[in-house]
């Protein structure tokens, strides 16, 4: 018999989509079309309602601004209510311009820096028309080569920016702050860690928080540890999930490693993430993004909503109080077994029933394949242009 807690939290459990995960996608290299994408964000809502449909634990969409921009946020939001979802976190865009060579915020040119500034402040308005609460900002901003500018000066230039966006969020909305390694800079990147992440949002306030992706580290970087530490610091707002291999590339959650991905769920649970209000301004956002450049996106998006369940589920399953008294006794190895005695546990059974019991299929993958949508959006989705990165 499931604990009427882990069923509580498995069947509230909400995992947000990113719009561009149903665009056509790639690598610098090449971009693979897909046949059927959808050709604006409308149709990119659509898709994701799919996901929400068969999982009925993804009913919000993130959009990403100017990609999903559209001349009536109102009636997207309208037409996302009609699908069965919402709108989410709206990310900005400071990355794709050619004023933005030297960067957006951190650029040396005061002139760039208005003009990037002025599309964090715009997110804001489009947020006000969606009703979102969370902005999300990374900055592909840094330098590729020692002296290329002053790396104090920049940090300068980000705190103003961020500070004048902040003081336009309303006092129900949140900044997410995201850090990433490397990439598009390759010798000193502005927001490069959690440390910097958290140092800027301690600055802010408290509705600036750290969104945690979990692609953007070293390799063997403990993630859960940062989890650990910004939670018990009030600091976690959001992460981003995907899996890499070597560098970022935003391949689906719990493909590479889903010991890590149940270690870093664990934290949260240990940290009482998930014993937040939905919408609440502590709210801990689960969210993907993830790029699905050689598999179908639909389907790419299901199979990780399930990952991220089945990992959540075995966090659950941790039997706390076994854990608590190994570890108060030093019993390291006891301590040890209790957690892989949950991770080694298969979940897909328990989740199976649950879905079941709230009328839906057990098998999402197989219940989407056999509801013919992937054939009709071929035949429907003919000319126009196809929308999402690389578009
Ligand atoms: C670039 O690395 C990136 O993947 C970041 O993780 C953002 O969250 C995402 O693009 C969308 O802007
Ligand atoms: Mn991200
Ligand atoms: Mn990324």
């Amino acid at each position: 018999m499931t604990d009427p807690r882990v069923t509580e939290v498995l069947n509230s459990q909400h995992i947000e989509l990113p719009s561009w995960a149903f665009g056509n996608s790639g690598t610098r290299f090449k971009v693979f079309a897909q046949a059927g994408v959808p050709r604006d964000p409308y149709e990119k809502i659509a898709d994701a309602a799919q996901v929400h449909k068969y999982t009925g634990a993804a009913p919000t969409v993130a959009l990403h601004i100017p990609w999903d921009k559209v001349s009536d946020y109102a009636d997207l939001a309208r037409h996302a209510k009609d699908q069965g979802v919402a709108i989410g976190t709206i990310n900005s865009n400071v990355f794709q311009d050619d004023d933005y060579m030297l960067g957006s915020v951190t650029n040396p040119d005061p002139r760039v820096r208005r003009k990037a500034t002025d599309h964090l402040l715009e997110c804001v308005d489009v947020m006000d028309a969606t009703g979102s609460r969370d902005l999300k900002l990374w900055f592909s901003d840094g330098i590729n080569y020692p002296g290329q500018d002053d790396i104090r000066a920049r940090q300068d230039r980000l705190a103003e920016a961020l500070a004048e966006v902040y003081a336009r969020l309303g006092d129900h909305q949140r900044m997410l702050l995201e850090y990433k390694l490397f990439e598009p800079a390759f010798y000193a990147t502005d927001v490069p860690d959690w440390g910097t992440a958290y140092a800027h949002t301690l600055a802010l306030g408290e509705r600036a928080v750290v969104c945690v992706d979990t692609g953007h580290h070293a390799p063997s970087t403990n993630i859960e540890f940062i989890v650990a530490f910004l939670l018990r610091a009030n600091k976690l707002g959001a992460f981003d999930f995907n899996s890499r291999f070597y560098a970022d590339d935003d391949l689906m959650v719990g493909a590479a490693d889903p010991f890590q991905l149940f270690r870093i769920l664990f934290e949260v649970l240990r940290g009482g993430g998930f014993d937040r209000d939905p919408g609440a301004l502590d709210e801990i956002a689960f969210m993907l993004d993830q790029c699905h450049n050689i598999e179908p996106k639909i389907p790419g998006q299901i199979r990780s909503v399930m990952n991220v369940q089945e990992a959540t589920a075995k966090a659950l399953l941790v039997d706390r109080d076994a854990l608590a008294a190994a570890q108060a006794e030093g019993d390291v190895l006891g301590a040890n077994a209790v957690f892989m005695d949950a991770y080694n546990t298969d979940v897909r059974p328990m989740l199976a029933e649950l879905r079941a019991a709230k009328g839906r299929d057990p098998d999402p993958m197989a219940a989407y394949k056999r509801s013919g949508y992937a054939e009709q959006i071929v035949t429907d989705r003919v000319g126009g242009q196809q929308a999402g990165w690389g578009a």
